[in-house]
């Protein structure tokens, strides 16, 4: 192979590590070779070969075809072609972190699972969320349940909790889930819409089950639009067995609180956030951990026996039902901390295989039909998204504990066993591994009777009471976020008929919701007339499912977006910088541009944004510290005026110099309790004790038609 031509060329220097490489040697054509003469920092091929010129094909002549023989292009090609592996059929977008669990006490009395009986042990997890219906390459901010699965590294082997952000699902049956998720991905003849439900299938296929109605009331609530990933709420969905040392059984339903509580956006945020970082989620949760702002949950087990579950108004077996707090509290068990990003998102976020039946001694199934589904689904889906049975012995899959078994070969086998024997019982190899009655998987042993049939149970036939319940258990904001979000969705849906059914069940679920949605699409008295299998009724509402209900003021893990211009004042931006760092906010500079600027004292400052590539909806708060010299020339800029706009749109607490009152004329702001004058060093104060309560509710009778 010919060696680069140095048509010019400088020194070695030395990289970050010391070492010394050649900074740049250009080519024939004018290209730069960057080379070593150091072995270990060679380039080579996968067999080891190396590399001499990385820039340049073999060719017959300077200017004439390439050659088949070049073995180092065609590998290097043949392996980028193959790069990409089958994204995941649901929940391709995704985002991961590691951290640590552990538990608060010994859990002995519900479970002999070891990671949850010593609260001394750390054990490492790796969490994935998602989105479910967007290709990988989607948005973050569609309207959509998220998936929140978690895998333990436990001592006792992977223990996978792979839940979502919403504890009820859209169908009873496994039997259904290709048919629900054929209806929520893009249509199949014209290929879009992408990442949303809002389009004719999707709504057809639910408007004809109505045991998804319940789920359809959470994704058409603000859980389906979270602030942040680090802010959501995660439920394990099914009813779950913890099993005892005795052997002792007792169902449970797993919750995930994020510590520093739960927040979301409003839809005209979502909208305009997809378009300004359409990586919202996903930047926001690695800057966060890249700060040491590590996110936190409690886990918490709602813990019953089986005499409390018959006793309860529906079927602990049915996905589609939750148990509120109210009749079964929280048991919180431990807390989640990721503290980690991933070194590699292919290598560890994509190749990441999780499987609701990696279950450790301890922990166990119930019957839930969907789950029981689920229990084949996930080892068969990695399969062909993974490449063959040994996707196991990826690093982020192995797992952390001894792992000894006679499976052997298949695609891609990196391991290689020793020895002769592969199979057992065996007499050649007496340290070969053996069955542990003491400490294996022990399934509890539950009664079974029964005809083989199918049939749904008739204890699964009320569709709509928990629906209604959670409809009446939301605040006013959040109601009219439910009506405004079936709105659009409906909107959307070019098909009269099934709007009209759609309706239809909202009738059952709240009249009242009903009529506001049909007055909002303009479809007064539309509503189809649907028998409902079992009528439903009113239950005692349960606030704890209202996220705005139980919000505590809070700046902790938020952002605040602060617009600078020359000449600005930099006590109040350093009075501000220490009161975000003492509410555990992060705070970002927003300036006309992102080069330096000077303050009214002449110091320099660069901003981390540029006000056209920062708009107002990156933020959760806002404060515009602007000088009275530039505040004419700030309000030229479209860029300043819609950060403006949309910060009081979006009900946002705002802080303001004197200097900056221009700007909010301009934009015809009213001065409410969410529009803080920061005059002097100490009104800083005002503003953040404003600032934690996020939105200010009753502006929105102004502002949203
Ligand atoms: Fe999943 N689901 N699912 N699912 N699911 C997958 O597995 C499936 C369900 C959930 O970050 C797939 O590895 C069936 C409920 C999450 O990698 C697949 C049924 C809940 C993730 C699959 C359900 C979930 C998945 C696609 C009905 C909440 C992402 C790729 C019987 C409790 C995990 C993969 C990750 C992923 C099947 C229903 C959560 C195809 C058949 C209910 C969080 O196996």
């Amino acid at each position: 192979m010919a060696k680069p031509k140095n048509t010019s060329h400088t020194p070695a220097k030395s990289n970050t590590s010391g070492r010394s490489f050649e900074q740049k040697q250009t080519g024939n054509g004018g290209e730069l070779h960057q080379t070593t003469d150091q072995r270990d920092l060679t380039l080579t091929t996968n067999q080891g070969v190396a590399i001499a010129d990385d820039q340049n094909s073999l060719t017959a002549g300077e200017r004439g075809p390439t050659l088949l023989e070049d073995f180092v292009l065609r590998e290097k090609i043949t392996h980028f072609d193959h790069e990409r592996i089958p994204e995941r059929i649901v929940h391709a977008r995704g985002s991961g972190a590691h951290g640590y669990f552990q538990a608060y006490r010994d859990l002995g009395d519900l479970t002999c699972a070891a990671f949850l009986r010593d609260p001394e042990v750390q054990t490492p997890v790796f969490v994935r969320f998602s989105t479910v219906a967007g290709g990988a390459g989607s948005v973050d901010l569609p309207r959509d349940v998220r998936g929140f699965a978690v895998k333990f590294y436990t001592q006792e082997g992977n223990f996978d909790l792979v839940g979502n952000n919403i504890p009820v699902f859209f169908i009873q049956d496994a039997m259904k889930f290709p048919d629900l998720v054929h209806a929520a991905k893009m249509e199949p003849d014209r290929g879009y819409p992408q990442a949303a439900t809002a389009h004719d299938t999707f709504w057809d296929f639910v408007s004809l089950m109505p045991e998804s109605m319940h789920m359809i009331l959470w994704a058409m609530s603000d859980r389906a639009i979270p602030r942040s990933l680090r802010m959501m709420e995660g439920f394990g969905v099914h009813t779950f067995r913890l099993v005892d040392a005795e052997g002792r059984s007792t169902f449970v339903k797993f919750h995930w609180r994020p510590r520093i509580g739960s927040a979301t956006v409003l839809w005209d945020e979502a909208v305009k956030i997809c378009g300004a970082d359409p990586d919202f989620h996903r930047r926001d949760l690695y800057e966060a951990i890249e700060r040491g702002d590590f996110p936190e949950w409690d886990l918490s087990v709602q813990a019953f026996d089986e005499a409390t579950a018959e006793s309860l108004p529906f079927d602990v077996l049915d996905p589609t039902k939750l148990i509120p707090e109210e009749t079964i509290p929280l048991r919180p068990i431990g807390k989640m901390v990721l503290n980690r990003n991933p070194d590699n998102f292919f290598a560890e976020t994509e190749q990441v295989a999780f499987h609701p039946g990696h279950v450790v001694p301890g922990i166990d199934f119930s019957d839930d039909p969907l789950l029981q589904g689920r229990l084949f689904s996930y080892l068969d889906t990695q399969l062909s998204r993974l490449g063959g049975p040994n996707f196991h012995q990826l690093p982020i899959n192995r797992p952390r504990c001894p792992m000894h078994n006679f499976q052997r070969d298949a695609v891609m086998q990196t391991d290689v066993p020793r020895g002769r024997v592969n199979y057992e019982p065996n007499s050649l190899a007496p340290e070969s591994p053996k069955e542990n009655p003491a400490a294996g998987f022990v399934t509890h042993p539950a009664t079974q009777s029964g005809d083989k049939l199918r049939v749904r149970p008739e204890t699964f036939k009320d569709h709509y009471s928990q629906a209604r319940l959670f409809y009446r258990s939301m605040t006013a904001p959040e109601q009219d976020h439910i009506v405004s979000a079936f709105a659009f969705e409906l909107g959307k849906v070019e098909t009269v008929a099934v709007r009209c059914r759609v309706l239809g069940h909202l009738r059952h679920v709240d009249p009242e919701l009903c009529d506001r949605v049909e007055h909002a699409l303009g479809m007064e008295g539309q509503a189809d007339t649907i028998a409902p299998a079992a009528t439903p009724v009113d239950l005692d509402v349960s606030p704890a499912l209202s996220l705005l209900a139980k919000a505590k003021p809070t700046l902790e893990g938020r952002k605040i977006g602060v617009l600078v211009s020359e000449g600005y004042d930099p006590a109040i931006l350093d009075a501000l910088q220490t009161a975000a760092e003492t509410e555990g906010a992060a705070l970002e500079v927003i300036g006309p541009h992102v080069g330096e600027i000077q303050s009214s004292i002449g110091e320099t400052l660069i901003p981390n944004h540029a006000v056209a590539a920062a708009p107002s909806v990156l933020f959760d708060t806002v404060v515009l510290a602007i000088s009275g010299s530039s505040v004419d020339a700030m309000k030229q800029k479209a860029a300043v005026m819609n950060f403006i706009l949309d910060a009081y749109a979006h009900l946002k607490i705002i802080g303001y110099t004197p200097d900056a009152m221009p700007l909010l004329d301009r934009a015809e702001v009213a001065i409410d309790d969410g529009v803080v004058k920061m005059d002097v060093r100490e009104s800083v104060a005002s503003y953040i004790e404003a600032a934690k309560y996020g939105r200010v509710w009753s502006r929105a009778v102004l502002v949203q038609a």
